[in-house]
């Protein structure tokens, strides 16, 4: 069975590899619970459709050059293991980490992106309720945060940090760019050229 001591002893582990940071995941998804990642797996979807790979074991990366990696990491429940997270996010070579938690107490992203700093934290309030605790941030503790359940947001706002060191995210941020504006150009010929009922009509026919 694994402990939390385990987890940190891991991370820390990898940490005084000083791995090159080519072999290492380049963004590190936290979440204070399983129950968070129906609404977190956004990120995930984001990532994978920019061409990103998740990394599951530290000394294997996978072939893809950029990747990523997940941890259900509490803030209440295992605040040792959030700190060590956060602690040993640049040594493990995480160059941003997207952090989401729920409930009224939503902790995880505020502590992590304070104990991380200078490394960038973009928050995700699981939850409406979760968002004044996301985005609560004293002057002088900056936390980035995207709207409650938005992870799939993050996900690109990790890429643009991400971008401006590497080309080839870039362009893949612009291709995807390119394609959103290409569907908004084809749905707006076809109800102007259709018509709205029979626009609809063609909708309905193909759920
Ligand atoms: C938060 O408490 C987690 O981020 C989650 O959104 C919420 C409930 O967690 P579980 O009780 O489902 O584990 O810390």
């Amino acid at each position: 069975m694994t402990t939390v001591q385990d987890l940190i002893d891991r991370l820390d582990a990898e940490a005084a590899q000083h791995a090159d940071p080519e072999t290492t995941p380049d963004i590190g998804i936290i979440m204070g619970s399983d129950s968070d990642l129906p609404t977190m797996e956004g990120a995930f979807d984001a990532l994978t459709e920019l061409g990103f790979a998740e990394q599951t074991d530290f000394e294997t990366p996978p072939d893809q050059r950029f990747t990523f990696e997940s941890y259900v990491v509490s803030a209440h429940r295992t605040p040792e293991l959030m700190e060590a997270y956060a602690r040993t996010a640049a040594d493990r070579g995480v160059d941003v980490i997207i952090a989401g938690a729920g409930g009224k107490s939503a902790d995880l992203p505020n502590m992590t992106a304070s104990l991380a700093f200078p490394v960038p934290v973009i928050g995700v309030p699981v939850q409406e309720k979760s968002v004044d605790s996301v985005i609560g941030m004293p002057t002088g503790a900056p936390l980035v945060a995207v709207d409650a359940g938005k992870s799939f947001n993050a996900g690109l706002s990790a890429a643009q940090v991400l971008a401006r060191e590497h080309e080839a995210i870039e362009e893949r941020l612009v291709g995807y760019h390119e394609d959103l504006k290409g569907d908004v150009a084809e749905v707006s010929a076809a109800l102007h050229d259709e018509g709205i009922e029979a626009f609809q009509r063609r909708q309905r026919s193909e759920e």
